[in-house]
């Protein structure tokens, strides 16, 4: 498979606090598109048989996910692209969220080689942020996006970081959609979520603290904002109150550095409850399965050997 892949070169730079962090750059051009469904397959199969790809646990560095809506600031945040998917999108004659896609599946596709790079450097790094396309679903619901936080997830302490463009966030009703997306992702992927509040040069994200701590203060902002008011909002809202209770957030501003300090606190404080509770969670899921894929085989050579005794093990059908 022919992918330009630059993780050798993955760039390594100092984050704050003279802790050093480190960005994943993987450029692909592919030429045969069955060899990336032949690849994308294997891999699908190996990442669900073997459970965890052949690593070992290691509690260095904490892996970032950083996701969020188009326009939230992610790529601002980490300095740079990930996955130069435009270039993917020429290769292809994709529309964008074709070209998003692709990109995804080619990064699955080097996945070993990503994760593996990580842990030669594992000593150096405290931090790996990973961005993510603003097409939060491609991400998030994807069935290579599931199998890159999960890789990630059984190597390292992993967490999400949920970018909100503060300044768009200001009515309650954007707010209330921009939470039910966290929260639809804090429940896809099971990991620690930390909220930052991006743009907090433009606007403080003081009135989204206060309405996540006071639900009644929420309330009151949905009844003044005329837009739309209903039962069901109320509702979600009610949601959102047990929502708020299981994560952390922050403010910062990308683009002049405030909060930096803040952010990498909550992110220590959501690995280490990763590694209290979603790593020992995760390795029951992984033991259950692996239970269940060796009941199903003992099940299957109990079936054939039974076929085989009754047919006297000369006339057996396949
Ligand atoms: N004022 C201000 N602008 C910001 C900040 N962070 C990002 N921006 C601006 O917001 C716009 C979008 O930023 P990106 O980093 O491209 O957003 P993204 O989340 O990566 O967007 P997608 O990749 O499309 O999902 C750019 O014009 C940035 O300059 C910030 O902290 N303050
Ligand atoms: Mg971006």
């Amino acid at each position: 498979m022919d992918i330009d892949s630059k993780l050798d070169n993955a760039d390594v730079k100092s984050g704050d606090e003279g802790s050093s962090s480190m960005q994943v750059d993987s450029k692909g051009t592919v030429e045969e598109k069955d060899e990336l469904t032949d690849s994308m397959n294997k891999l699908n199969v190996e990442a669900s048989s073997s459970g965890q790809m052949g690593h070992s646990f290691r509690r260095k560095p904490v892996i970032i996910i950083v996701v969020g809506m188009a326009g939230s600031g992610k790529t601002t945040f980490l300095h740079r692209d990930t996955i130069k998917y435009k270039e993917v999108m020429k290769q292809f004659n994709l529309g964008p969220n074709g070209g998003i896609l692709t990109s995804l599946n080619l990064f699955a596709t080097k996945f070993d080689e990503v994760i593996q790079v990580i842990e030669n450097r594992a000593d150096q790094l405290d931090y790996v942020l990973v961005d993510t396309p603003g097409q939060i679903e491609i991400f998030t619901w994807s069935a290579s996006g599931a199998i890159i936080t999960e890789a990630f997830a059984s190597t390292f302490p992993t967490v999400v970081a949920y970018v909100v463009d503060t300044p768009r966030s200001s009515s309650p009703v954007t707010f209330m959609s921009n939470m039910l997306y966290a929260c639809s992702i804090l429940y896809k992927t099971r990991l620690p979520l930390v909220l930052v509040f991006n743009k907090t040069d433009v606007a403080q994200h003081q009135f989204a603290l206060e309405w996540m701590e006071d639900f009644e203060a929420f309330q009151a902002a949905m009844r003044s904002d005329d837009s739309y008011m209903s039962t069901f909002s109320q509702s979600l809202s009610l949601v959102l109150d047990e929502f708020y209770k299981n994560l952390r957030s922050v403010g910062v501003s990308a683009v002049s550095g405030a909060g930096l300090d803040a952010f990498f606190e909550a992110i220590e404080a959501s690995a280490e409850e990763y590694l209290e509770t979603y790593k020992s969670d995760l390795d029951k899921r992984r033991a259950e399965k692996q239970q269940m894929e060796e009941e199903q085989r003992k099940h299957n050579m109990e079936k054939l050997r039974r076929d085989m005794e009754q047919s006297g093990g000369d006339s057996l059908l396949f």
